[in-house]
């Protein structure tokens, strides 16, 4: 029997709101666009999978805009007629022709393994080496803007059971003003909810120093990239006692070695798309446990293919010391499937169909789907 191959290769941008203004220091978020990509096999399986970022190109190098492009262009020739079962070989294929493209790696390679999971009838955990956990602890960002609104949301999801990790994204603003904000949120919550920051890379060493004591008082459990400097983050590790959680220098398993060989965080913030693939998210995941750093899965706010597709991964690590973020979807004001995933008691439910184990609303995405490549408001 010959192996199924890739016929066609579809993508799209699909632009939808999100339920409040999401304020990082890089940008703030006013709506979030997905980019799909369905793989068509000969054996009529379909694969989806999805690349999104921060606000286009505000928080790294790629764009929805570019992963298409990327896909249309250099991703799909290389790809159609190959052998759709055999994903690593045809991944290592494209990483000859195809350079970095971290974020429509991961989407690429996402779809071809929803179609393989689906071709075989088991979840993609189980194509990853097997999941250890059905369900993930999910953290949720108060990134409002206003102190008080954070408060009333942090309540209103405390009610809920939803989440009782906060992150709040700090950096933009004046440092005692940042801290100030820390300090209240955890001050209303207490010990019902864990307190975390994310700078962006906004800080100075020297503002580091100076805010991260301040926010270890405050009762702030974890720092995530305060600098953007990988030797600064070591050095402020060695001094202070809070936990120190590499995002953006982690940009696969090189970074991930090079961080880990100077001691240059305590945790590692582990995203698909920012490692180049699922694969890849695994080598970095096996580099940290080496060399004892603790884990979190990450998310660059995606929606339900880009969520689901990391949380099989996350389902399978022997560590997740710090739960996850994959709260993406709950961010986005329309659910772009036809059974929404389960958020209760404070987690997700990893989905355990074939696949992803979700299914696109196709009528639903017509309505967000993007008519050209650029945004007419642009
Ligand atoms: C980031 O920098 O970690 C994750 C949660 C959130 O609110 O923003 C992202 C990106
Ligand atoms: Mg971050």
């Amino acid at each position: 029997m010959t192996a199924p191959t890739i016929d066609r290769i579809e993508t799209r941008l699909v632009d939808l709101p999100t339920i409040r203004p999401h304020k990082l220091s890089v940008a703030t978020m006013y709506g979030q666009t997905l980019m799909l990509v369905k793989v068509y096999c000969s054996d009529g399986v379909v694969g989806i999978g999805e690349g999104t970022t921060i606000a286009g190109m505000a928080y790294g190098p790629e764009a929805p805009e570019s992963m298409k492009l990327a896909i249309d262009g250099y991703f799909a020739p290389a790809m159609i007629g190959q052998d759709a079962t055999r994903i690593q070989a045809l991944m290592a294929h494209l990483g000859k022709l195809i350079k970095v493209n971290h974020f429509s790696r991961s989407a690429v390679e996402t779809a071809l393994l929803d179609a393989h999971g689906k071709r075989l009838g088991v979840p993609v955990s189980e194509l990853l080496g097997g999941r250890r956990r059905d369900r993930l602890p999910v953290a949720w960002t108060l990134a409002s803007g206003d102190t008080a609104k954070d408060i009333a949301e942090a309540e209103k999801m405390l009610e809920a059971r939803r989440h009782k990790i906060f992150k709040l994204k700090i950096g933009a603003k004046e440092l005692k003003t940042d801290i100030k904000h820390v300090a209240d949120i955890k001050k209303a919550v207490g010990e019902r909810a864990a307190v975390r920051v994310d700078v962006n890379m906004a800080w100075s060493e020297t503002q580091a120093a100076w805010a991260i004591p301040a926010l270890a008082e405050a009762g702030c459990d974890l720092v995530e990239q305060p600098v953007a400097s990988a030797a600064a983050m070591g050095r402020l590790m060695r001094r202070f006692p809070v936990a120190l959680m590499a995002d953006e220098i982690l940009q696969g398993p090189e970074s991930a070695f090079e961080i880990a060989k100077h001691g240059g965080a305590d945790v590692f913030a582990i995203k698909i798309e920012q490692s180049g693939g699922l694969f890849a998210a695994q080598r970095v995941a096996a580099i940290a446990d080496a060399a004892g750093i603790e884990l979190y899965g990450g998310t660059m706010l995606e929606g339900a293919f880009s969520t689901v597709a990391s949380a099989h991964l996350f389902a399978t690590f022997p560590n997740l010391q710090w739960g996850t973020e994959l709260f993406g979807p709950l961010l986005i004001t329309e659910d772009i499937l036809t059974k929404p995933l389960d958020y209760s008691d404070f987690e997700l439910s990893v989905p355990n169909g074939p696949g992803l184990g979700i299914e696109l609303d196709e009528e639903k995405l017509k309505r967000f789907t993007r008519e050209g490549m650029f945004k007419a408001t642009r």
